[in-house]
């Protein structure tokens, strides 16, 4: 009898070869609107990957791991409909070439198979791609609004904060006026999103970012968003409910997992 484990297709995490490494800044600035009418009509007609998106997860079992910034990355390729193919990076086992490409280790990063360029870091990705698949437009990194951009730091305080004193009090407090910021400008504004009738990168970088949040603080703090920010929670089911998550998406396990590493460091 032939057990799953033995049936399990290990796809290996090819990376680059030597002399891709060694052209990496060159191949990073080279301009992505090159033969771009080719390109489209390619996008348009193509069946197989044209980027290769290195997120973290786990490369045996092919599943994709916690990183809001990677889930980033992916939902603005599912958004711009690019045909892209995902591989995972063990972070117990990071290999080597992912430090010649980005010495900080760190994913996403994203391999565009067409023009060559290695492109790390979540912010000049989803600027790369949105010179290089400008439809439809979500805006560079920055986009605004600029609402949320407290989020992070916040939530992370709050989470890291001893369970139980003044101070977890205190930075669980800031985390609610981040929220509730975000909450007031999508109830004041009546818009569906932070882009308004369609997401732009001002939502595929907050959203990410929210279900952390969510799950990491009901697990490790007991702590639910509080009810009265309708706004943000329909927000976030709106946000979930969209293809582009679906196709995105791995279970809050995932986050409660990713996050107790941290805490226990
Ligand atoms: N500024 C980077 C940050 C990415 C980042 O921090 N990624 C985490 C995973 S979510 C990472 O790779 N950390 C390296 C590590 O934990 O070894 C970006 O936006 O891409």
């Amino acid at each position: 009898m032939i057990n799953s484990a033995s049936r399990a297709i290990v796809r290996p995490v090819v990376g680059p070869t030597k002399a891709q490494i060694k052209n990496v800044p060159s191949l990073v600035k080279s301009s992505p609107t090159t033969r771009r009418g080719a390109l489209r009509l390619c996008v348009a007609m193509a069946t197989s990957p044209i980027i290769e998106a290195y997120v973290k997860g786990n490369p045996e079992a092919h599943e994709r791991g916690d990183c809001p910034f990677s889930h980033r990355a992916l939902l603005t390729l599912a958004e711009k409909h690019v045909p892209y193919k995902e591989e995972y990076i063990d972070f117990s086992n990071k290999p080597k070439w992912l430090f010649d490409i980005n010495p900080k280790g760190s994913v996403p990063i994203i391999h565009d198979l067409e023009e060559d360029s290695w492109i790390p870091d979540s912010a000049a990705i989803v600027d790369y791609l949105e010179e290089r698949f400008p439809e439809p437009p979500l805006g560079k990194h920055d986009a605004p609004p600029h609402v949320g951009e407290t989020l992070f730091p916040s939530f992370v305080a709050a989470l890291k904060a001893k369970k139980g004193t003044d101070e977890e009090s205190k930075k669980i407090g800031t985390l609610v006026q981040s929220l509730e910021e975000i909450n007031n400008y999508l109830k004041d504004n009546k818009k569906e999103y932070l882009g308004g009738a369609r997401p732009n990168q001002a939502d595929l970088g907050l959203a990410p970012k929210l279900y952390h949040v969510e799950h990491a603080m009901r697990e490790y703090k007991g702590w639910e968003i509080p009810d009265e920010l309708t706004a943000l929670k329909e927000y976030n089911q709106r946000i979930r409910s969209r293809e582009s998550w679906k196709q995105t998406y791995y279970p809050p396990e995932k986050v409660v997992q990713g996050w107790k590493a941290h805490l226990e460091a």
